[in-house]
């Protein structure tokens, strides 16, 4: 980032939240839409908390929310207690955000601002607008434009050989949960070119796919069975034709799209029930680094789970934001990779690692299969 770049990402990453929630009521955004999720004043107010810390308070200059911290501290409230907290209503979080940018860009235009905390910030912004994004889809109200993944066109897969890759990196955009860059050993593996589709999915769900125990996991299983899941969030069936909500319409489910809203155990039994199984984490860097043009929306379209369990790389360092990664290593949540069509494309890189729980729906994730080579 040169000198002048930081005002520039912070003001774009600002806009495309503004534009986000542009035309919704005080109401909308107050309200807790689902317990998965934060009110989306709490979201706004959370994300200008973020930046007074690491670049206002960071350069030791005066806190400007005070006496509020821990409202908008992920770790002091759960989610679903967030609606209940007493928040700045829609007017004063718009005004509280303006501040503190206000006072990050008052000393030269931001030019003392150290670009690495810079790239976290204006990272964070644009992550908890992905966030934001899902919450209106969760209350069917109208979504960022264009709202959908491109359609899928490739098949067959590619053959990604047994050496040695190296994974990770440290690059200005770098959280800590990428680095070290590190060497893993690869047996050989197949990576499908193209992400499943709604159409391919629809296969799975018409040949009994939800009822057939030997294609689920034990966990998947128990899953599926208590929350009595039987197709991806948003799918619906009326008088046997199939079609999926999409923020605020209804519409003919779209065969070419890829699939969407499927949890990691819906992802692992299609897989299996395909005879292939998901990608790890070390195998989806390693294609899409050595063959990315080959591999049609590797990123951007829609995150892909991974086979792999969200824990640090050896070597791993904690830094600057202590609990971001650190928090959620130990073997609850399951990686994803490639970034959506929701996603911006400095966080659609590479290296980047989301993580969330195995059951979860709300994420834009669908799946692309592997198999061995
Ligand atoms: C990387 C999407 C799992 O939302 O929990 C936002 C991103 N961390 N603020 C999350 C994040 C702190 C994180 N994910
Ligand atoms: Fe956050």
């Amino acid at each position: 980032m040169s000198p002048s770049e930081p005002a520039v990402a912070l003001e774009r990453a600002r806009r495309r939240t503004e534009e986000l929630l542009e035309r919704l009521s005080d109401d909308e955004l107050t309200r807790q839409i689902s317990p998965v999720q934060s009110p989306l004043v709490w979201d706004l107010a959370h994300i200008a908390h973020f930046e007074e810390l690491w670049l206002v308070r960071q350069r030791g200059e005066p806190a400007i929310l005070c006496d509020s911290d821990d409202l908008y501290d992920a770790f002091a409230h759960a989610r679903p207690e967030r609606g209940r907290l007493p928040l700045l209503p829609p007017r004063a979080a718009r005004a509280y955000m303006r501040d503190v940018r206000d006072a990050v860009l008052s000393r030269g235009d931001g030019r003392s601002l150290d670009s690495a905390l810079v790239a976290m910030v204006v990272q964070h912004e644009l992550q908890h607008r992905e966030t934001m994004a899902q919450t209106l889809a969760l209350a069917g109200l109208p979504g960022p434009d264009p709202k959908r993944p491109p359609d899928v066109a490739a098949s067959g897969s590619i053959l990604v050989g047994g050496s040695s890759f190296t994974l990770g990196g440290a690059g200005v955009w770098s959280y800590d949960n990428e680095q070290p860059a590190h060497n893993v050993d690869l047996r050989p593996f197949r990576l499908d070119r193209a992400l499943v589709t709604n159409g391919d999915y629809a296969a799975f769900v018409d040949g009994g796919g939800y009822h057939d125990r030997a294609v689920w996991s034990e966990e998947g299983w128990a899953w599926r069975r208590a929350e009595r899941v039987e197709a991806p969030l948003y799918w619906r069936l009326d008088d046997g034709r199939r079609s999926h909500r999409r923020f605020d319409a209804v519409e003919p489910l779209p065969q070419r799209e890829p699939v969407q809203h499927v949890s990691f155990y819906e992802a692992e039994a299609y897989a299996r029930w395909a005879g292939k199984r998901l990608p790890t984490e070390p195998e989806w860097e390693a294609a899409v680094r050595t063959s990315g043009t080959e591999i049609e929306h590797a990123r951007g379209a829609v995150w892909q789970w991974t086979a792999s369990l969200f824990e640090a790389y050896p070597g791993f360092r904690p830094f600057p934001y202590r609990e971001y990664s650190e928090h959620f290593f130990g073997g609850e949540y399951r990686v994803l990779r490639g970034g959506s069509w929701c996603t911006d494309p400095v966080v659609a890189r590479v290296t980047f690692r989301n993580w969330d729980l195995p059951q979860r729906r709300q994420i834009f994730a669908g799946l692309r299969c592997a198999a061995d080579g």
